[in-house]
């Protein structure tokens, strides 16, 4: 095919591929996320191999304005250490889809214990959002603790927050108050999205005020003698807590569309106490 350098770079079954799904008016952000799952191609060049396919398949269509790709926050995982503001952060893994990375030695252990003992007169009981009218309540998916922090409440509060600004490339502002959960034997949060669903009356409202839930990262402030692990059902992944530590993952794509792969527990610890801090990113501003 002329002028598809992209197309023209993948194997001729990927390239038929892409064809027959466009054909069969599959959805292209769809079918790249396919491609870096199942083919392990580059986002980009999937991405971008598509939209040649699809300007030479339905030129008419691709003239009229597509939905734009917009940045996620993410973690440079292209380098083993990642300077974040004032500490070097360890990258320990990484995976695709979901996107997810852990990483170690984002928070001191001081910093660790510090925010545990500042948070502890604030917890109560996790809530989780209704379908029916958004409000929060009480249930037994999610059983532990919490406590909601104001953005840069504390001076720890504003230098953890600008950490991860530096790791994550998202302002601070693009995300809701840090979320300290405290679990102790049996408590757990069960498979959930974090994402909120657009389709459904109660988490539709939350998408009014800074959108969607676009990143996730659970700082874990204890080590955990048994249980207690960040699990990713669909993918097969579970992340031990380790004090200092953090897990990263996207809830959803580029265009903002939810990631069914991003499906995650905190399971239940069953020896000690585990405690994390969990910051929220969204789309937009959330003020
Ligand atoms: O506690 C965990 O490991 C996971 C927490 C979590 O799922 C969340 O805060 O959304």
């Amino acid at each position: 095919m002329m002028n598809s350098p992209a197309l023209s770079r993948l194997p001729q079954e990927w390239q038929h591929w892409i064809n027959e799904n466009l054909a069969r008016r599959c959805e292209p952000h769809t079918m790249a996320a396919v491609m870096v799952r199942d083919g392990h191609f580059d986002a980009m060049l999937a991405r971008t191999a598509i939209e040649e396919a699809r300007r030479a398949s339905f030129p008419r269509e691709a003239a009229a304005p597509a939905r734009q790709a917009q940045p996620l926050p993410t973690i440079d995982t292209s380098v083993n250490v990642v300077r974040a503001l004032d500490r070097d952060v360890e990258i320990v893994l990484s995976l695709r889809s979901p996107r997810v990375v852990v990483v170690a030695n984002l928070l001191s252990d001081e910093e660790c214990d510090e925010l545990i003992a500042y948070s502890a007169g604030r917890l109560e009981r996790s809530p989780v959002v209704a379908d029916s009218d958004g409000k929060t309540q009480v249930h037994a998916h999610r059983t532990s603790r919490g406590a909601m922090l104001q953005r840069a409440e504390s001076a720890l509060v504003a230098r953890i927050e600008a950490r991860l600004e530096a790791l994550t490339g998202w302002p601070a502002e693009r995300g809701e108050g840090l979320q300290v959960l405290r679990y102790e034997k049996g408590n757990e949060y069960r498979p959930h999205f974090d994402w909120f669903d657009p389709s459904t009356p109660g988490p539709r409202k939350h998408l009014e005020r800074g959108g969607q839930r676009v990143g996730t990262i659970v700082m874990y402030l204890s080590d955990v003698e048994q249980g207690g692990g960040t699990s990713f059902p669909k993918a097969g992944l579970q992340v031990q807590p380790k004090k200092g530590g953090a897990v990263f993952f996207n809830n959803t794509d580029e265009y903002g569309e939810p990631d069914q792969m991003s499906l995650h527990a905190g399971e239940p610890v069953e020896k000690g106490v585990k405690v994390v801090a969990t910051k929220w990113m969204r789309q937009r501003a959330y003020v």
